[in-house]
């Protein structure tokens, strides 16, 4: 065979000897070029394009459209599948191996939300499955007057000279919306309250302020800063009668320096924001200006952090959130960047967190475009979807943008909210976001709890979508 192909190749080189121009067709190097037979000479024109599939989303309350194309495997059936649920879609075209379908809610009520496989049946070509991901969109009530949300002013503080400033907020597993208060007393020191308001019934809430004092606070439990749950962001309290050593790892908040029971709030160490992904896996906490991050929930051991060829990358970023966004059930991060105006992702690899550029090139141009000229002033990871991958939620001065991610790094659609309320119910310029579940629904979606510490007013605006 490689004779046969030399000499042909010989016998080209050979007959183009005394020409001027002579071009050495690709068929000479075959052995079945066959002068006879042009088409026989052909290169055959096979070019796989793979499966293809128009989007990786599909939501599960307005279902949407999917096209298919399959150019090897003309006349092979799709079907949908998720633990032992089928859905054919149909079957791609014999002639150029394409299908539309349009599907609706009631075709999808079979499948839950999260992830489900988009599979070829009787194919000549065997494909890997199509990973799509079946998401409930949120559902925000959008009137000021509409009754399930509602901007609480916080009150003032017994003894204090300054009013309470907000400045963090959480969702508790009961479920509870916490506040974490700073509040200006007179001999100029700042101390800090928290002010827990039952989230069961929500309207509840509005009328009935329950606020902890800080003597109450002290003697049962202390909380240190922001930590997620299982159930969604809560406070990372410690007891106060068995006292661990987690207690001095945050040595202060906002610049605080107390000294309050047997606790001894070092000062040396300002954290002015902790947060850790849902399973308490990875830690991150802006100390003395500095973003790092750690594993499990202490500040004990820290992950190195590698930003590779992140252009945008700046350690000055103040602004974060952890979560998973890949799907893979490990903590992914993203970071804000102050130079860019824009947001990427960081991948656990090995012991280290490492710029990924798959997971941020998309998130990078979406984020700077959403955000325009406005910095972020929260930054949180959740699953406000209930795809299965986190999504990510700022927020913008007034505004709460919330991006939708399908968990391969793209990011094509976002959800802006202008403002939160209207007039004298307005929320006023967002500077802490928390997600959770409230409200006694179980099949509700997480909703959000927001503090604006410029008007001193939180806001809870509850996810009605139920799927
Ligand atoms: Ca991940
Ligand atoms: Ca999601």
């Amino acid at each position: 065979m490689f004779n046969n192909k030399l000499f042909y190749f010989g016998a080209t080189i050979a007959l183009c000897g005394g020409l001027t121009s002579c071009a050495v067709d690709a068929c000479s190097f075959d052995s079945d070029y066959k002068k006879a037979d042009p088409q026989a000479c052909m290169i055959p024109a096979i070019v796989d394009t793979g499966l293809i599939v128009s989007n990786k989303r599909i939501s599960r309350i307005s279902g949407g459209t999917l096209a298919i194309s399959d150019k090897s495997n003309l006349g092979a059936d799709v079907v949908l599948m998720q633990a032992g649920s089928s859905l054919k879609l149909g079957t791609l075209s014999s002639e150029d191996g394409m299908l539309k379908k349009e599907v609706s809610a009631a075709d999808l009520s079979i499948f839950t939300v999260g992830e489900i496989k988009l599979e070829l049946q009787s194919a000549k070509l065997k494909r890997k499955p199509f990973s799509i991901r079946l998401y409930s969109e949120p559902s925000f009530p959008t009137k000021a007057e509409g009754i399930d949300w509602k901007v609480i002013p916080t009150t003032m503080d017994e003894g204090a000279s300054g009013l309470d400033i907000p400045v963090m907020i959480g969702i508790t597993p009961q479920p509870s919306i916490a506040v974490l208060n700073h509040t200006k007393i007179a001999n100029g020191t700042i101390k800090q309250t928290i002010k827990l308001y039952s989230a069961t019934p929500v309207l509840a809430i509005m009328s009935d302020n329950l606020g902890i004092s800080l003597g109450e606070e002290i003697n049962s439990n202390s909380y240190t800063g922001f930590s997620q749950s299982k159930s969604g962001i809560l406070f990372n309290g410690f007891d106060a009668a068995g006292a661990t050593s987690s207690v001095s790892r945050f040595d202060s908040f906002m610049g605080m320096n107390i000294t309050q029971g047997k606790f001894r709030y070092k000062p040396h160490r300002i954290t002015s924001q902790l947060c850790s992904d849902i399973n308490g896996k990875v830690t991150g906490a802006i100390i003395d200006g500095a973003l790092s991050f750690f594993e499990g929930q202490s500040l004990d051991t820290p992950i190195e952090i590698n930003h590779g060829d992140n252009k945008n990358a700046s350690i000055a970023t103040l602004k974060f959130g952890i979560g998973d966004l890949d799907g893979d059930q490990y903590p992914d991060v993203a970071i804000w960047h102050k130079l860019s105006n824009s947001i990427s992702v960081y991948t656990r690899k090995g012991d280290i967190l490492e710029w990924s550029p798959e997971l941020s090139t998309k998130l990078q141009a979406k984020s700077a475009s959403v955000l325009g000229q406005n910095f972020p002033t929260a930054v949180r990871l959740a699953d406000i979807d209930r795809d299965g991958v986190d999504d990510i939620i700022l927020a913008d001065r007034e505004r709460l943008i919330i991006l939708p991610n399908d968990g391969t790094g793209d990011y094509e659609e976002s959800i802006v909210i202008s403002a939160i309320g209207s007039g004298a119910n307005a929320l006023g310029p967002i500077s802490a976001i928390a997600i959770g579940q409230i409200g006694s629904n179980p099949k509700s979606a997480s909703s959000l709890a927001l503090v604006s510490s410029q008007d001193k007013k939180i806001a809870v605006v509850l996810n009605q979508s139920t799927e």
